[in-house]
């Protein structure tokens, strides 16, 4: 029964429940495997001693964080356990479960002024774990080739959740949102598109792995602190027929990042609203996107009816897409002020220039 009802300090309620460990960790097993009868013979002795030893290394890195006065390192660890397990292809509930009888049998055990210590990095872990967001910080964050082949496994193999901590890891570990945009998720795009090409990928995991990222744009870009816009207006669109449009919102993205405030009208816009849109926000800054050869007339064409149309507004005409990265110089043949191979490539030249 408790012993230990007066308030403690961290560090001694550290000390019971480090004394206290192999205890605790024995009375839960019993909790759990009590409620999950079909478990404990799933699992067998090796592992049911597994289980042992890792709730073990729960209690220590509890005591560890409570002992040094860093209790998110608890939360941080729990994360990373759950990272384990769901890169393995396996459920991380049994995990969930498993730590809320441990702070069950704290409470029994150690009893309520160590209970009290222990609650607040207790608390964290549940909140940290309900919120589909958090993510652990990578100890070594992948180059962004192996990212990228990673996430595309990842997708591919329908494991959403894998795919997103990956991205959401490499964010923690210090990627910056465009290189994840350029290195990851457009080398990804390329590659399943060649995938398809090939006879490789079906249509559907084109789709998935294309709205997947587009999922994923959008929770980075929620996460981004974007700077002020000192009155620099951007309009990115891609005309009528190309449904294309993933690149041309990373550029929307970029120059948003870059301290414009944007329009981002996405795919499949027709020129005559295109241009009612530029008459009314006079966009300093216009990107126009092209992916397939038929995508170019239409860009051209927007481009002679915007410096024919407007005589005295002159803004800056952008161009990208595949479709200009494959013929040489063809940017400045419809008219175009700025080109790049990728949004990166553009939006420096535009701003250098
Ligand atoms: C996803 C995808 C689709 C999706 C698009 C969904 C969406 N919501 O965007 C859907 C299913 C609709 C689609 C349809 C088609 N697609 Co498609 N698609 C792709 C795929 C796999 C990825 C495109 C992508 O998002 N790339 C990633 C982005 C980030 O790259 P990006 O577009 O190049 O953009 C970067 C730069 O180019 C630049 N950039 C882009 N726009 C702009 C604009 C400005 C202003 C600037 C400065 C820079 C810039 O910056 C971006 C970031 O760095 C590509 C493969 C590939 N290689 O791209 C095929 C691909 C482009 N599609 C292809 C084809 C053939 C088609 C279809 C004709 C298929 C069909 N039979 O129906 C249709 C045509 C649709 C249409 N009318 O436009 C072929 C084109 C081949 C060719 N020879 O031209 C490709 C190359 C696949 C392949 N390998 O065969 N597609």
């Amino acid at each position: 029964m408790p012993a230990h009802d007066s308030p403690l300090s961290a560090f001694q309620a550290a000390d019971i429940l480090h004394s206290l460990a192999a205890s605790i960790v024995e009375a839960s097993l019993e909790h759990f495997y009590a409620t999950y009868p079909d478990t404990r013979q799933k699992h067998g002795p090796k592992g049911i001693a597994k289980c042992r030893e890792d709730c073990l290394a729960h209690i220590e890195f509890l005591v560890a964080a409570l002992r040094t006065d860093t209790l998110p390192t608890f939360a941080q660890y729990v994360l990373w356990v759950r990272g384990l397990l769901v890169s393995r292809g396996r459920s991380d509930e049994g995990l969930i479960e498993m730590l809320e009888i441990m702070r069950l049998q704290i409470l029994d055990q150690a009893g309520e002024a160590v209970y009290a210590v222990a609650a607040p990095p207790l608390e964290q872990v549940a909140a940290a774990l309900r919120d589909p967001l958090a993510s652990h910080t990578l100890y070594a964050t992948p180059p962004a080739h192996v990212l990228m082949q990673g996430y595309l496994k990842a997708v591919l193999a329908g494991h959403y959740r894998l795919a997103q901590q990956m991205i959401l890891d490499a964010y923690a570990g210090g990627m910056p949102v465009a290189d994840l945009y350029l290195q990851v998720f457009e080398p990804a795009l390329y590659e399943v598109g060649r995938l398809w090409e090939t006879g490789q990928a079906s249509v559907a995991q084109e789709h998935l792995v294309t709205s997947t990222t587009q999922l994923l744009l959008n929770i980075l870009y929620s996460r981004v602190e974007l700077p002020a816009a000192p009155g620099q207006r951007a309009l990115v669109a891609c005309l009528s027929g190309n449904t294309h449009q993933v690149g041309a919102r990373m550029v929307s993205d970029i120059l948003q990042m870059n301290g414009y405030d944007t329009f981002f009208l996405g795919a499949d816009t027709p020129e005559r609203d295109l241009m009612s849109m530029i008459q009314e926000v006079q966009p300093q800054v216009i990107g126009l996107s092209a992916t397939l050869a038929r995508h170019i007339e239409p860009v051209q064409q927007a481009i002679e009816h915007i410096r024919s149309d407007f005589a005295h507004y002159h803004p800056v005409i952008m161009v990208g897409g595949i479709a200009f990265n494959r013929v040489e110089g063809l940017w400045e043949r419809v008219g175009a002020d700025v080109w790049g191979t990728n949004a990166g490539q553009a939006i420096e030249r535009l701003m250098s220039g």
